[in-house]
């Protein structure tokens, strides 16, 4: 992945190139702004979290409705991402496709990958409540993590933080957020990212556990495959239709 250096000092030690951590990549307001802007009338409830997609959901092909983000999504992010060098040798040089997922204490997701639909950088802004993001490393054979094996690294996200994930750990490795309501034995041999942390002083107050709150986090990501379908219906100028 290209950056434009702004990166340097935030790579997560480890874990197989590359991921980094920015603590505090938004401030209070813009997060308190981002929150009230989520729309309550997009969400799907799953099983064990909610869920919502903009612009739209993939195709069963992975082929996105070519359509543009609601401006709240991207101001100030995407234009902050710009100033790392985010995305800048992605296939439409920004994203295009964000998953908006909420998680309340003792839900989660599943280890997995989030698959070749995708150009292989994940852009994660997490909201309100930190927690911890399980690594797994992959099992070629299956493209699964053996069952009922434990996480190879952890990595916490605090509320605000930006998580960039790309390249070999975005292709090698799964991630999943395990079910339950206190993250513990946080601490410098445990968590991936204790070093770049913005707060490591009041995990350390506390024990080593993090007590889960309501979690949001926005992922950004570049969908490979665009129809320009969606332009056309918005009157936007005719192209080519994939
Ligand atoms: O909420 C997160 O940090 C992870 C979300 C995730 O795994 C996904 O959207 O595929």
């Amino acid at each position: 992945m290209t950056t434009n250096n702004a990166l340097d000092g935030s790579k997560i030690p480890d874990i197989p190139s590359s991921m980094f951590y920015v603590p505090d990549f938004i401030n209070h307001k813009e997060e308190a702004d981002l929150l009230k802007a989520i729309p309550s009338n997009r969400w799907i409830q799953l099983q064990h979290r909610r869920l919502q997609t903009h612009p739209s959901s993939l195709s069963k092909s992975n082929t996105l409705l070519g359509a543009p983000l609601p401006p709240w999504l991207i101001d100030p992010i995407i234009s902050k991402f710009k100033s790392f060098g985010l995305f800048s040798d992605s296939p439409h040089h920004a994203p295009n496709h964000v998953l908006i997922n909420e998680y309340n204490p003792n839900e989660g997701i599943m280890p997995h990958e989030d698959g070749a639909a995708y150009y292989p950088i994940v852009a994660t802004v997490s909201l309100s409540s930190a927690l911890c993001l399980d690594i797994y490393e992959k099992n070629h054979d299956e493209d699964q993590a053996p069952v009922g094996s434990s996480p190879k690294w952890r990595v916490l996200q605090e509320p605000r933080s930006l998580l960039v994930t790309c390249g070999s750990a975005y292709t090698d490795t799964l991630h999943g957020i395990s079910e339950v309501e206190i993250d513990e034995n946080l601490g410098p041999d445990t968590v991936a990212n204790w070093g770049l942390l913005g707060d490591s002083e009041t995990l350390v107050g506390s024990g080593g556990k993090n007590v889960r709150t309501t979690r949001i986090s926005l992922t950004y990501r570049d969908v490979l495959k665009v129809s320009k379908i969606g332009a056309r219906i918005l009157g936007r100028p005719r192209g080519q239709v994939i």
